[in-house]
């Protein structure tokens, strides 16, 4: 057992695993029989590669015999921060096979982030792309390797400059498995957080893989469906929600696109034959515009999911007419519950709606301040607890005690309302929370970072809304005394390694900051004064 975890009551995985939800697999395991029953089918297409199961799965063990000869081994936690690649497959696998839990950073993230997973995790290993979208992430872990102790081994896929080469680790395949057990942690997920920096997510195989089926289930996944990975696969949506790993569990094939972009997607749809991808809402409207003016065959693609943010309803509506498929809202997160409009549901559902949980074994509540159940159809703060979902953040004690309630469901902070036919519409957030497009930004994270500029008196980070992206951040800044600029605050941020999309896109300086009569810094009145500005800005042109 991973120390730092708490995981289901005994009563509760004793019904899950009654009721069939958890069936003993692992994803070591799932690999090894997708090899056996279906070899020779098409895993992974990544440009011109085509990745077979039984290849899979025979590289998977090469590289899993590599890791163990550096003395990587069970339940040791390694930061993995790959793109769209095949490497990130044989990876995750490898390490799944030796029960060693990958660390899922984005891409995105730099060396604020990635010091910290590797720090809190105690990682063994961290392992890296040379470059990828013009970053160096060698540099990144020079830095990593420099300030974490734990941290032994950096690897790298391509030219490593002095790191461990990925490719020089493949070697012969040791026998004796590591005693992998179904519920195992297998991996730490990332929250986007709302205190601080991020928490991460102990997700076991059991309860992994029940998702993987029963999504798969919801979203038609079989052997012939074909999952376009667009967006970072290390993320919950693409990774799992079926995602890759939900069509790999399937035998379906995976078609890795090096970007999100109209230019690169809808070339792949075409000759791929892609059944299935997923979007944040704002690519959903980029893909939207392009497509009128783009002359791709897009016929093969059955479902557009949508998710991560709220998909408004006009733009919902546009799919269907202008990719001539079914759009499918996603309202999910890390923690756990998925909600999914369904393949059969009307239009009016599937336009107004985030979908219902997938599970009949979520149970779900809808609460006002005091906790206490909201009536029918009335808009409060969503509690969840379920088979696929947390009982804590990994070594968060303290933090557990507010995020869950004693009797186990988890506080999303979202804040919802469910139809009579027991739908969800997310009708806004409970949590100190931006959702840059799906890009989850802990207002606490910034607020610190923006506290260590020696000008800096106070900060306070709020949203403020967005055509495109739904929400932007601003920040609040009382200055010290000498004045400085917006331009200069924000390379401050970036000079500490704090990720792009976490830099603030608006900073207000301000002599005082509005309080609540409990003498909080009222965010809400915050969120007000730049709305307003905003709207005025817009009237006025
Ligand atoms: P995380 O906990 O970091 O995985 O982020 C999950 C959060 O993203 C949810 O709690 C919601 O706040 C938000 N989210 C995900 N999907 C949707 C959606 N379809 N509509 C609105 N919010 C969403
Ligand atoms: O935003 C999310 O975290 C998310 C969205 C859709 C998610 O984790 C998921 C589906 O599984």
């Amino acid at each position: 057992m991973l120390t730092g975890c708490s995981l289901w009551p005994k009563e509760f995985a004793d019904l899950y695993r009654k009721e069939g939800c958890w069936r003993g697999e692992t994803f070591g395991g799932m690999l090894r029989e997708r090899a056996k029953s279906q070899g020779k089918r098409i895993a992974i297409t990544s440009g011109e590669r085509n990745i077979s199961y039984a290849e899979l799965d025979k590289r998977v063990d090469r590289l899993a015999a590599g890791f163990q000869t550096l003395g990587i081994k069970k339940m040791d936690r390694v930061v993995v921060q790959l793109p769209n690649v095949v490497e990130f497959f044989e990876v995750c696998f490898a390490l799944f096979r030796l029960g060693a839990l990958p660390v899922f950073a984005l891409p995105s993230h730099r060396s604020s982030e990635i010091n910290y997973f590797c720090e809190f995790s105690e990682a063994v290993a961290y392992i890296i792309p040379d470059i990828y979208s013009g970053f160096d992430y060698r540099a990144l872990a020079r830095e990593a390797k420099s300030k974490v102790c734990t941290l032994q081994h950096v690897i790298v896929t391509g030219s490593s400059e002095g790191f461990l080469s990925l490719t020089d680790l493949y070697a012969e395949p040791i026998m004796n498995e590591a005693d992998v057990k179904p519920g195992d942690v297998a991996f730490l997920q990332l929250s986007g957080g709302s205190t601080g920096l991020s928490k991460l997510i102990p997700r076991t195989h059991d309860d992994y893989i029940y998702s993987l089926r029963v999504s798969d289930d919801i979203c038609r996944i079989n052997q012939d469906s074909v999952y376009l990975a667009v967006l970072p696969v290390a993320h919950n949506f693409p990774l799992s929600s079926p995602g890759v790993l939900g069509t790999l569990y399937a035998g379906g094939r995976v078609v890795l696109s090096p970007g999100p972009s109209p230019d690169e997607a809808f070339p792949l749809i075409e000759k791929e034959r892609v059944t299935i991808t997923a979007l944040v809402p704002p690519l959903a409207l980029t893909w939207l515009e392009a497509i009128a003016t783009r002359a791709y065959d897009l016929a093969s693609l059955q479902v557009l999911q949508v998710g991560g943010a709220k998909f408004s309803a006009e733009a919902a509506r546009r799919i269907r007419p202008a990719f001539g498929c079914t759009l499918q809202q996603v309202f999910g997160m890390a923690e756990g519950l998925v909600n999914y409009t369904r393949l059969d549901d009307s239009e009016e559902t599937i336009v107004n709606t985030q979908g219902r949980p997938m599970s009949e074994y979520d149970e779900i509540r809808v609460v006002d301040e005091d906790d206490l159940d909201v009536k029918p159809g009335e808009v409060g703060q969503l509690l969840t607890r379920g088979p696929y979902t947390i009982r804590g953040y990994y070594k968060a004690e303290e933090h557990n005690a507010k995020a869950f309630t004693s009797d186990g469901f988890y506080r999303t902070g979202d804040l919802v309302r469910v139809t009579e036919s027991g739908y969800i519409v997310v009708e806004g957030r409970d949590k100190d929370q931006i959702n840059r497009g799906g890009e989850k930004i802990a207002a606490e994270e910034v607020e610190n970072h923006l506290l260590a500029h020696e000008a800096v008196h106070d900060a306070a980070v709020v949203s403020m809304p967005d055509e495109f992206l739904g929400e932007r951040s601003c920040a609040f800044v009382i200055p010290r005394h000498q004045t400085f600029t917006a331009g200069e605050l924000k390379k401050f941020l970036k000079a500490r390694g704090l990720a792009t999309f976490k830099i603030p896109d608006r900073i207000e300086f301000t002599e005082s900051f509005p309080y609540t009569p409990l003498g909080k810094v009222s965010k809400k009145a915050l969120r007000q004064i730049i709305a307003e500005k905003l709207a005025a800005r817009t009237t006025t042109y």
